[in-house]
């Protein structure tokens, strides 16, 4: 019986994100971001929680760091705050948040991990709100500003830099659905701000590689394969409305430099991308050296009454109203996702398909499950194990069919603060008691570590 080994080479990691984890949100001249705004406005987040102390990894990242070094990772993908590092979002750079951030860094190689880090995921000034957020073209430049500032300070010791987290998210569930901040549901300026999230993306970028050619630039999407709930002419065109206004916005301007034709005629009634100036599809599309790709489910949607995942808040696909999204009997996640390891063999595949080649990064994948550590002390989550060894498996298979696959970083390291669902939902490989901020590795911890080590799963494909 033959084992499923990956490349030699192959990139282990876990994911985090700075606003979900490292808490001390007034610590070392942090200031405020939309999230720390959005989570503290009633009726926002589950629960009444938000980030205020977290995983408390500000004060606890070199304990985080021995639990990556006894997972065995190659490499952790962290974010970096925005609002730690400018907290007015232009201007000079904070020195407290430079130095954690550096510290940071200097413990994770001490331990022989590649610091992979994003430069947004999410949490943008509050400043920068106020003066008109992502929907306004000069926060575009303000993060390209931002990048090249903390390039500046760390590129010495970081050799992979990705943008932007899941523009998709902070778009359309910032401003046009309203379920993560700023928490507003405006479909066109939605619209304006992915676009704006891609050109900061391609001008930060540009600024970066200017400085240090040789180091790894990309950006992470969240890419969800789309797929009609029938047959029917109409949920086949909604299947495609969908994909284009979720996946094609991002990958068409990113990697072929211009917008999908049938994507612009799908949102004329809503907006005519007059945002869009003369020279802006060259910038999004400034060449990369990976793509990063989150992954969680596939969405079957049917062209119906009614609207997507989050009850009673307006729709998330602009120009597709019209549509929902429909279970189709698979098993789910806490999260209500379903659990469908091919959709990711589907998103790899259809990458190395559809569009030039580059090299492709799982920078998300993993489940939420309602853990609870049981009398003997450990955390026996074994729906996750079952949950990631079907992923690895199905990556396993796209890289024999081809695909460039360089590395998989699992979602997440810690149960942290899971947005608007708060701290109901845990993702982590390690448990973490919010009252004790006692950490507890999990059963898929310690599978995880033998996955690491082994560079594969035991058993046949
Ligand atoms: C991603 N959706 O968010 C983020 O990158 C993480 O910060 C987050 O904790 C993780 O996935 C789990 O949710 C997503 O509605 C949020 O399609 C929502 C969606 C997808 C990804």
């Amino acid at each position: 019986m033959s084992d499923v080994l990956f490349p030699a080479g192959f990139a282990w990691g876990t994911a985090t994100a700075s606003y979900q984890i490292e808490g001390a949100v007034k610590e070392g001249g942090r200031s405020p971001s939309i999230w720390d705004t959005f989570s503290h406005l009633p009726g926002r987040v589950a629960g009444g929680d938000h980030g205020d102390v977290a995983d408390d990894h500000y004060n606890r990242y070199r304990e985080d760091v021995a639990l990556l070094a006894d997972l065995g990772v190659t490499h952790y993908r962290f974010s970096l705050a925005w609002p730690r590092l400018q907290p007015a979002g232009r201007g000079g750079l904070n020195p407290d948040g430079v130095d954690f951030y550096s510290r940071l860094v200097d413990e994770l190689l001490a331990h022989d991990i590649q610091p992979w880090v994003t430069l947004y995921h999410w949490d943008l000034p509050q400043d920068l709100e106020d003066a008109g957020g992502w929907p306004a073209r000069d926060t575009a430049y303000r993060f390209a500003d931002y990048a090249a500032a903390v390039h500046r300070r760390l590129h010495d010791r970081i050799r992979y830099w990705t943008t932007m987290n899941e523009p998709w998210c902070s778009a359309f569930l910032g401003y046009a659905s309203g379920v993560h901040a700023p928490g507003r549901t405006e479909p066109a300026a939605a619209l304006a701000a992915a676009h704006h999230l891609m050109l900061g993306h391609g001008l930060g970028v540009q600024a970066m590689r200017a400085a240090d050619p040789d180091a790894s630039y990309g950006i992470t999407l969240n890419l969800t394969p789309t797929v009609p709930a029938t047959d029917s002419p109409a949920d086949v065109d909604a299947a495609r409305r969908v994909d284009a206004v979720s996946n094609r916005i991002f990958l068409d301007p990113i990697l072929r430099g211009r917008y999908p034709e049938d994507l612009r005629a799908d949102v004329e009634a809503v907006s005519d991308l007059g945002f869009v100036q003369d020279g802006d599809e060259i910038v999004t599309g400034t060449p990369l050296d990976v793509l990063g790709v989150n992954y969680y489910f596939r969405a079957a949607v049917s062209a119906d009454e009614g609207s997507l995942r989050y009850e009673g808040a307006p729709s998330a696909w602009v120009g597709s109203e019209d549509v929902r999204q429909v279970g189709t009997g698979l098993p789910v996640t806490d999260m209500g996702w379903e659990i469908d390891p091919t959709g990711l063999y589907d998103v790899l595949t259809g990458l190395a398909r559809d569009y030039d080649p580059i090299p492709l990064y799982v920078t998300e994948n993993g489940a939420a499950y309602p853990d609870v550590v049981s009398p003997d002390g450990a955390v026996h989550d074994h729906e996750r194990i079952a949950f990631l060894d079907g992923h690895f498996r199905a990556a396993a298979r796209a890289i024999d069919d081809g695909v460039d696959l360089r590395g998989y970083f699992v979602w997440s390291l810690l149960d942290n603060f899971e947005w608007a669902y708060g701290y109901a939902k845990r993702f982590g490989l390690v448990h973490v008691d919010y009252d004790t901020q006692v950490r507890t590795p999990k059963d898929s911890a310690l599978w995880f570590a033998e996955v690491t080590r082994r560079n594969g799963l035991r058993g046949p494909g």
